[in-house]
């Protein structure tokens, strides 16, 4: 195979240095079979929407961050669903993330092989995830659903309040909305199903979200309840997701 997209191959002095090493790790989980051959398209499109965000966090995503960390405190049984693309780019701060909210980790594909769900299994364990859930041979299902997506582990998605879902469908957003979860999202564009049906919506590049939302969590974690509640019930999600668009089109425009 050639190797003009190996991450030792990019010049660190490319203005596109960042985002071409970024590439080059979904070629090379791809090829280790954990991501999906649509990961691949998904990520491209979010480049694309990463691009007008001038490929920073917007004073938007971080008070959507804010909230989504608030929510992950106030919840019982919050989880963090993984899919291909999530374990491609960050697996090593979802593990800590959810060790620091006490979350459930659950390994949650599109497009589910047995083999893509052990690359992944695998990629979590190596970075210290203790359980990891999803691999159950008998799960829940999410009412309203009909592909792979409507799996729920019993102990994780199917009982929990809150759940973090990265890159996620929009019909399993929306199924999960309607049974009555909070649904935390990060998806860079403002204008996907998903987006629009989420709780909260961060629109912002997932391997820049992380992180601060790690720190979040810390931060908030010594607020009382009551502050916690004021964040969550002041959050605005359709009023985000527009001033989001608003800032990309003056982007676009120039202004
Ligand atoms: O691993 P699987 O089988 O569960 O499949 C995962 C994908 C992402 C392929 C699957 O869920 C899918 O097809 O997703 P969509 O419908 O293409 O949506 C992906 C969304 O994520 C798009 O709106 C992209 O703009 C956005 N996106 C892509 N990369 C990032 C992103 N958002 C945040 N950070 C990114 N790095």
């Amino acid at each position: 195979m050639m190797s003009y997209d190996k991450k030792d191959n990019i010049p660190p002095n490319h203005p596109r240095y960042e985002s071409l090493k970024l590439r080059a790790r979904m070629v090379e989980a791809y090829n280790a079979g954990l991501l999906a051959d649509s990961g691949l398209i998904a990520h491209g499109r979010g480049e694309a929407f990463d691009y007008l965000l001038g490929e920073k966090t917007t004073s938007m995503a971080k008070k959507a961050i804010e909230a989504a960390a608030a929510y992950l405190l106030l919840a019982q049984n919050p989880v963090i669903s993984v899919n291909g693309n999530t374990a491609a780019l960050i697996p090593q701060e979802i593990v800590e993330l959810a060790g620091v909210i006490g979350a459930k980790l659950e390994i949650n594909l599109f497009y589910r092989t047995p083999d893509r769900v052990k690359a992944i299994y695998k990629v979590l364990k190596d970075v210290g995830a203790e359980e990891v859930l999803g691999l159950e041979e008998n799960p829940e299902n999410i009412p309203g659903l009909r592909s792979p997506r409507s799996r729920a582990s019993k102990e994780g998605v199917y009982k929990a309040d809150v759940v973090l879902v990265p890159l996620e469908d929009g019909d399993r957003a929306e199924a999960l909305v309607s049974n009555g979860k909070k649904v935390l999202t990060v998806d860079l564009n403002p204008l996907s199903r998903t987006s629009k049906t989420a709780t909260v919506t961060i629109v912002d590049n997932l391997v820049r979200v992380i992180p601060y939302l790690e720190k979040e969590v810390i931060r908030l974690k010594k607020v009382d309840k009551s502050q916690l509640q004021e964040i969550v019930d002041s959050f605005q999600n359709q009023e985000n997701l527009q001033d989001t668009l608003k800032m990309m089109i003056q982007t676009y425009i120039g202004q």
